[in-house]
């Protein structure tokens, strides 16, 4: 197994004062929440999903939108269920059973949050693993999601969430987002296979995990923690990061970070302000109070659509014009 660091220009910008002298993304945009919301809840009578279906990843095949959900049951353990579109917004079809759900110790307590990038022809899709050894970054694929290969855990040996793959090899490389105590890290492969056997790769790289520190809380809103939501999405302007970011007071809040193309260890842009926080009743009040936790996005039509779980319980979605988005990035970068 091949181990590659990144190359010295791909590491993260030191901390300290230059880490703040980053462009600031001062976007006023804000995303206009879907009427409908919320767009999944929980049905009668499936105790796998009794206790929320939620923070759901999204993917567009053609006019189709598949998502995946944290379905949880009154023994708060998780597994993944499925539903379909053809509009991204009325989810009318909903498998029966979980798709995917524990079967290895490490994942005892059960799947959740999970992620999904389309590569070489199959979906695949990060999750959570829980275990009492605590939470840890898993890796499953599927064609139609139904069947799913698992290829257990694809990250350290410590708690590490939020994970997340490019989709797309930047440089030649896989490259990889993931949350290690309240920062956001990022790391590279030589392809799936180095990912699917990294346990000497994490072994290297927890000796020096700090080298690998992309987004770090900068702001009140952020302050407690920051973890990635959806994929990162490209653009011609950037790697357009949604991701997630905790106050204090346990409040999750969402922003936005552009990354650069070739090189998305450098940050160009972050928002000072969240796009949406917990306003509605289903994102003040469910199983975890004020929480949105953005974690699958499709692009439809122009706009940025972003999926979300509401204080842990439901699904919702809100969007937002994608040039929009952009546009308020290109003015503070020319101001
Ligand atoms: C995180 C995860 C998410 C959850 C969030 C808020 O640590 O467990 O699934 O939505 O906390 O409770």
């Amino acid at each position: 197994m091949a181990l590659h660091p990144p190359a010295t220009s791909m590491l993260p910008k030191p901390a300290g004062d230059e880490y703040l002298r980053q462009v600031q993304w001062d976007v006023t945009l804000k995303l206009t929440r879907y009427e409908m919301n919320p767009i999944i809840t929980p049905r009668q009578g499936r105790d796998w999903e009794a206790d929320g279906t939620f923070n759901p990843a999204a993917v567009a095949a053609g006019r189709v939108v598949h998502l995946l959900y944290r379905a949880v049951d009154a023994n708060r353990i998780s597994r993944l269920g499925y539903a379909r579109s053809l509009d991204g917004m009325d989810f009318t079809y909903r498998r029966e059973n979980p798709v995917l759900e524990a079967s290895a110790v490490w994942e005892e307590f059960g799947c959740e949050d999970p992620r999904i990038t389309p590569m070489d022809g199959r979906y695949y899709v990060t999750y959570t693993a829980y275990s009492r050894g605590g939470p840890r970054i898993a890796l499953a694929s599927t064609e139609d999601f139904m069947h799913f290969e698992k290829y257990g855990i694809v990250g350290p040996d410590l708690d590490d969430k939020d994970c997340v793959l490019f989709p797309e090899k930047v440089n030649g490389k896989v490259a990889m987002l993931h949350r290690l105590d309240s920062k956001v890290q990022i790391a590279y492969f030589d392809n799936l296979d180095a990912l699917m056997d990294s346990k000497e790769f994490w072994s290297e790289y927890v000796t020096h995990y700090d080298d690998f520190e992309l987004i770090r809380p900068i702001y009140p809103w952020e302050e407690w923690k920051v973890g990635v939501g959806p994929p990162p999405i490209k653009t011609d302007r950037g790697w357009l990061v949604i991701y997630h970011g905790v106050s204090v007071q346990r409040i999750y809040n969402m922003g936005a970070i552009l990354l650069d193309l070739d090189e998305p260890s450098k940050i160009l842009a972050r928002t000072r302000e969240p796009l949406l926080g917990p306003e509605m009743e289903f994102e003040k009040h469910g199983v975890v109070p004020n929480v949105v936790f953005p974690s699958g996005s499709i692009l439809q039509d122009g706009d940025l659509v972003i999926y979300y779980g509401g204080a842990d319980r439901v699904t919702c979605m809100a969007k937002a014009p994608v040039e929009d988005f952009l546009d308020g990035f290109e003015n503070e970068l020319e101001s």
